[in-house]
């Protein structure tokens, strides 16, 4: 299963609670206050991994809880911190928050706030209309029902910022191995009673609570990080062409659709062992936008491509023409998102190995003066090397502009 959004609930650790204690010794009257001081709460905290290349961990476990500090004790003993925890994401995931992550206990005290300022108001209105909040029972051939403003609660069903529809704000975006973001910051521990005596107060009987950890909803969207993206419709060869030049092994069959998840394939160059990550993503056709086929979900993975190869199947296999899926495939990326045009591309004509290909590539060439083709022949290993070459110093002039 390949999950690339998904969305999770995470709570910090509570802090634990200061305690209260007087010193008790023998010889020793009056020992003072000895609470000890609570441990903070673990925090959670999202840890970007290049091991990893879909959110799957998070489908099985979305409750993201990290333990809570221990309390203080007596004897001037502070209770231990909660345990972090460290929760790894593949590279490329981007974190949106849903819901605010402010402490329960600060909600309920603006909610009290609020229901105060709401009560003055109702009064007011009471003053104001005789039917106020009466409930209204309204009667119809012999059944009576109480009426209910159903509007009301459908408007502020819609404004709020829930489910994966609405995205909330972008809090993170985890790029690099090894780069962390706490997601939810554990609250502190409380103090014990010994950091409150002074001079005028020597037995203080008080300690503070710990304080909550912060919680919230959000949302975690993968968007690979890739150098290349294939693009083409299905069956052109992109799966082939991963396979030809990297160790990925994607399935490859003459069925469309075969792809149905993105596949990533490093490209390893001699003899200075540079590399670059190739992703294939499954095919687009007529109408992706509409949610036609596999439709425009995977588009996200080769959103933060360096360079975009649209792959077009030269022989035109079940009687489609390269030409009509160039512009198809150009169309249905404007669609998407019209920034992906802007990135560079490079057309690269495959399965030149077939008849009909030679006689396809020229009506193209003339179709399309402008556009440079690489024809190449991903199952007969022709043209690759020039392939591999090509992208590299696109990769190269894309990263020193
Ligand atoms: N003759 C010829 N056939 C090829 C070439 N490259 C791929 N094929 C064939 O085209 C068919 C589809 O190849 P795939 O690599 O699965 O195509 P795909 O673009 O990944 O297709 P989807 O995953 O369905 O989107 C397979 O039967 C391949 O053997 C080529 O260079 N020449
Ligand atoms: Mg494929």
């Amino acid at each position: 299963m390949f999950i690339d959004e998904i969305k999770i609930y995470a709570q910090a650790g509570h802090g634990g609670k200061g305690c209260v204690a007087f010193h008790r010794e023998a010889y020793i009257t009056k020992g003072g206050p000895s609470g000890g001081n609570g441990g903070r709460g673990g925090s959670v905290i999202l840890q970007a991994d290049h091991d990893l290349n879909n959110l799957i961990q998070q489908y099985y476990v979305p409750r993201l809880i990290a333990l809570g500090g221990e309390g203080g004790m007596g004897k001037g003993m502070d209770g231990h911190a909660g345990k972090d925890l460290i929760v790894k994401v593949p590279c490329g995931t981007l974190v949106w928050q849903l819901k605010d992550t402010t402490p329960p206990i600060e909600k309920k005290m603006r909610r009290d706030d609020d229901e105060e300022e709401d009560e003055e108001q109702s009064e007011n209105m009471m003053l104001g209309t005789s039917t106020g909040k009466r409930p209204l029972f309204r009667t119809s051939q012999g059944k009576s029902a109480l009426e209910i403003d159903l509007s009301k609660d459908a408007e502020d069903t819609e404004n709020t910022p829930d489910g994966i529809e609405n995205k909330g704000e972008l809090v993170a975006d985890l790029t690099t191995h090894g780069q962390q973001f706490v997601l939810c910051k554990g609250g502190r521990g409380g103090l014990g009673n010994r950091n409150f005596a002074t001079a005028r107060h020597q037995t203080p009987r008080f300690a503070q609570p710990g304080e909550p950890g912060s919680e919230g909803e959000y949302l975690l969207e993968l968007r690979i990080m890739a150098e290349i993206g294939l693009v083409g419709y299905p069956n052109a060869g992109k799966s082939t062409l991963l396979t030809a030049i990297s160790r990925a092994r994607p399935k490859i069959a003459a069925y469309p659709f075969t792809t149905l998840t993105p596949q990533v394939g490093i490209v390893e160059f001699l003899p200075d062992y540079k590399r670059l990550t190739v992703c294939d993503v499954p095919g687009l056709i007529e109408g992706a936008h509409n949610n036609v086929g596999l439709g425009h979900e995977f588009l996200r993975h080769i959103e933060r491509c360096k360079i975009i190869v649209l792959l077009l199947d030269m022989a035109g296999t079940d009687n489609r023409k390269p030409w009509d899926d160039y512009k198809q495939l150009l169309k249905e990326l404007e669609l998407y998102d019209p920034a992906l045009l802007e990135k560079d591309r490079l057309v690269v004509a495959n399965k030149m190995d077939e008849a009909i290909a030679e006689e396809n590539l020229k009506q193209f060439k003339k179709k399309f003066k402008k556009v440079s083709v690489l024809p190449i022949s991903a199952a007969f290993d022709q043209g690759l090397e020039k392939f591999k070459l090509t992208i590299r110093e696109a990769v190269e002039a894309a990263e020193k502009a």
